[in-house]
């Protein structure tokens, strides 16, 4: 038992206070999303204009200190190395090579960045906005050990939630100002406790850096930023946070750009300057500095060719890219696999600061591919067996959530998948996190409970290649950029919140 006896039990007439607190502080503060469109009818929201609050839990959850100070310490080595790895095209090369057999998407992707490269990039800055997910874990042979972190993936493109985790740390400061904690908590929940996540002034901050490294307008146009969502998009207030505040702190303008509507609202002009013009102002047009994709991580955004010919246009465009597609190719499963891979060799060539790597590695847990190699040999026999599959969790290279195989569903899925599509999996060892209690407010019903959380660090990293393959020339921005924190029933595996399952939350240090 690493945490104490947590959350505190309350009586109706203190859960109700707490529950009105939350629910008139959300939306007074844009902790926000979209209802479900199986929640409410066309007459109840004809123009879809209704808001709930987010699944948010009702206590911030107990984190070890050490932990979130380790996750925040590391990030700017991780943006390192996820630049240098976006920078290396022989490098990413041999792992997509790899899958290109098997994974449609991923070869897709490529054949864009080919397609660029063929004609020349005009473009060598790129920003990230990443996202590094953690879980705490406690190794089940050493019941003494302390806990320390385990990542569980690393975010390259539309790192979602920065917006919104700044403020349901807010509101959990807020309800402890506000009494809402019984008087016996205090000891625990203190401002001491609570650390601020500014992940939205530091991602608007990234922007704005990418916006202003693009330099001046080229085509005499005033110069934009493009967010490419998603439409409909039910984490809109996400971003918006973002694009008011690259507004209000940094004077930028941000569009937001559907990304089935690329194609009839932007052109590229013969410098292959990015012009966007609105369909609202159609007698004024901007010329794109910054891209921002929120939108093109998934196949599901793409229906045929129209969408692989819109990714290319803005890929071969001269605005900066967040993410560009050797960044996103950068953020799959594989290159995490192959980095966390016991014994590899590879994290030395892109980190070459031994303290730095060894601070990284140290959050990696062990990966292994399910191919022809001896360590995939192995990997097969411990997922096939169902003994032993109970141990790990089966993952695509896919973004979003809500495409892995758990435990003991593995053998059964393998055996009906066919072998020659198995390396296009990866196989990981659980991440074991001690029990904690948390109520979750969703859908105006708290579920309390045992919970799963996972720690998000968002990093800002801004850099310059010769055009977007032989190495990193220089390095423009590299911040640690805010915290996240993601809460789950511990009866649900899948852990996102936008594909449904999980609640935002914000660190309680103990
Ligand atoms: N389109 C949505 C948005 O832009 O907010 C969702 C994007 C999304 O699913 N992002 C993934 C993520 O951060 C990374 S590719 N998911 C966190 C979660 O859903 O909990």
């Amino acid at each position: 038992e690493i945490y104490p006896k947590y959350p505190p039990d309350l009586n109706e007439e203190q859960l109700q206070y707490l529950i009105t607190n939350v629910k008139d502080w959300s939306i007074a503060n844009g902790l926000a999303v979209r209802p479900l469109p199986s929640w409410v009818t066309k007459e109840q929201d004809p123009v879809g204009s209704l808001a709930v609050t987010a699944p948010v839990t009702l206590f911030p959850s107990l984190f070890p200190r050490n932990c979130f100070e380790q996750g925040l310490g590391i990030q700017t080595a991780y943006n390192e190395l996820y630049a240098a790895i976006a920078s290396d095209e022989t490098w990413l090369k041999q792992i997509v090579e790899e899958l290109v057999e098997v994974d449609d998407f991923i070869a897709e992707l490529w054949k864009v960045h080919q397609a660029v490269k063929k004609e020349g990039y005009v473009q060598g800055i790129t920003l990230g906005l990443f996202r590094s997910d953690y879980m705490v874990h406690l190794d089940p042979a050493h019941s003494d050990a302390k806990p320390t972190i385990k990542q569980v993936e690393f975010n390259t493109i539309a790192s979602s939630f920065g917006g919104l985790s700044t403020q349901v740390s807010r509101l959990h400061k807020h309800l402890l100002s506000m009494d809402a904690y019984p008087e016996e908590t205090q000891s625990t929940i203190n401002t001491a406790s609570l650390p601020p996540s500014t992940s939205v002034p530091s991602l608007a901050g990234g922007l704005a850096a990418g916006h202003h490294a693009y330099g001046a307008s080229k085509s005499g146009s005033p110069l934009c930023v493009v967010f490419l969502v998603q439409d409909p998009e039910r984490n809109v207030f996400d971003q918006r946070h973002l694009e008011y505040t690259l507004y209000n702190d940094h004077q930028v303008r941000a569009f937001r750009v559907p990304f089935n509507k690329i194609m009839s609202h932007t052109r590229v002009d013969e410098k292959r300057n990015l012009l966007y013009t609105p369909p609202q102002t159609p007698n004024k047009t901007w010329e794109v500095s910054l891209v921002y994709f929120r939108a093109g991580y998934s196949p599901d955004d793409y229906s045929g060719k129209a969408d692989w010919d819109a990714r290319l246009h803005i890929e071969r465009s001269a605005a900066v890219k967040c993410p560009s597609i050797l960044t996103h190719l950068a953020g799959s499963k594989k290159v995490q696999q192959v980095l966390a891979t016991p014994n590899s060799p590879h994290l030395a060539r892109f980190l070459p600061d031994k303290n730095k790597a060894a601070e990284v590695l140290k959050t990696f847990a062990p990966i292994y591919p399910l191919d022809k190699s001896e360590a995939g040999l192995e990997a097969c026999k411990l997922a096939q067996n169902p003994e032993t599959a109970t141990r790990y969790v089966l993952k695509p290279q896919r973004e979003g959530g809500g495409n892995n195989v758990y435990r003991k569903a593995i053998p059964k899925f393998l055996k009906d998948t066919p072998e020659s599509h198995w390396p296009a999996y990866i196989l990981m060892e659980m991440i074991e996190p001690p029990a904690l209690t948390n109520s979750i407010f969703r859908n105006g019903e708290v579920q309390k409970g045992g919970v799963i959380g996972e720690l998000g660090v968002y990093g800002v990293c801004l850099w310059k290649t010769k055009g977007g393959e032989d190495g990193i020339q220089e390095m423009l921005e590299n911040k640690q950029a805010g915290y996240l924190l993601r809460t789950k029933g511990d009866q649900s595996e899948e852990g996102g919140v936008a594909a449904g399952f999980g609640s935002v939350d914000s660190v309680c240090l103990v």
